[in-house]
């Protein structure tokens, strides 16, 4: 089915969009993804560093690939798809953004309805005392070799604000997903690879309440097969170009 058939199965006065988004959509800012080859750093998998195990294991070592991410995300800014959606919102067109995403770009762009399901890396906390601090600076991105224990009981050494394997997802921001989820009438999953449960069972939420799902990336995924159309193409492109054609078809004109 084409974009133009599918967008006449909802009234134009009454869009609903919810986009779930990954790695993908921050890639033309600079940062990489975390599967295929993009997600190797200094020969480690970036997924093998994504764990509880790892930083119990190594820390030095993690917080180092934090601290190279750091240094990548202090430079990089929003791209077209990120302004895409904040467009969006923007047009009273989307009810919110469920990203995967820890950079923080959906802010930047001005997008203010947003859950951040698995955290922020701009932030630390100290998993003892709770303890929680920006780490978004030039200065402590770079200091390589320490280890930050924590300034407020010393006890343990502060961790990223994200969310790894095998940790759960902070309820409220799995409650508000699935709100939205429910609520849209068209979902958008955008540079995923639609593996990592649970965001991944969204869009398949989506499809059993009948909402249109279009999907956004460079090649197929999981969510290919229950996705009403693929759009295939790097979304910094795509993207932009479905903003606009909503946008007219919302206005009552398809031109
Ligand atoms: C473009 C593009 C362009 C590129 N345009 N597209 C066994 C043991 C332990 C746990 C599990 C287990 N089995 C299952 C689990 C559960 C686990 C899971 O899903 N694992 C699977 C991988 C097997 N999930 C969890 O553990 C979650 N918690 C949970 O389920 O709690 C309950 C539970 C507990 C214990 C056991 C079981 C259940 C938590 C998941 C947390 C994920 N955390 C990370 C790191 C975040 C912090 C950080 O950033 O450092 O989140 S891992 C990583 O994957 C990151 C991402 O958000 C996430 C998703 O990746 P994403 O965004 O899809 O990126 P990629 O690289 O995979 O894909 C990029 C896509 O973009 C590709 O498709 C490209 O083609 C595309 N692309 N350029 C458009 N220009």
């Amino acid at each position: 089915m084409d974009l133009d058939t599918i967008l006449h199965r909802v009234e134009a006065s009454d869009i609903r969009i919810v986009s779930i988004v990954g790695s993908g959509i921050s890639k033309a800012s600079g940062m990489p993804t975390f599967r295929g080859k993009d997600g190797l750093w200094n020969n480690y998998r970036a997924t093998d560093l994504a764990t509880p195990y790892a930083f119990k294991n190594d820390p030095r070592l993690v917080w180092e690939w934090y601290r190279a991410r750091m240094r990548i995300l202090l430079d990089a800014k929003p791209n077209p798809a990120h302004n895409a959606l904040t467009l969006l919102e923007k047009e009273k067109l989307s009810i919110g953004i469920i990203t995967q995403n820890v950079d923080g770009l959906h802010e930047i762009a001005g997008s203010k309805e947003i859950v951040e399901m698995h955290g922020r890396i701009r932030y630390a906390r100290c998993p003892s005392c709770n303890h929680y601090e920006r780490w978004d600076s030039k200065e402590k991105a770079e200091k390589n070799s320490d280890l930050p224990y924590c300034p407020n009981c010393s006890n343990q050494i502060i961790r990223p604000d994200v969310v790894w394997f095998g940790e759960p997802l902070a309820n409220e921001r799995w409650n508000k997903a699935v709100e939205w989820t429910l609520n849209a009438n068209i979902v958008l999953v955008i540079g995923t690879s639609g593996v990592v449960v649970p965001v991944s069972s969204l869009p398949v939420f989506a499809k059993e309440r009948n909402a249109i799902v279009i999907e956004f990336n460079i090649e197929e995924t999981p969510i290919s097969s229950i996705s009403d159309l693929s759009i295939f193409g790097p979304c910094e492109k795509t993207l932009p170009e479905f903003a606009e054609k909503i946008i007219k078809y919302s206005r009552g004109s398809n031109d």
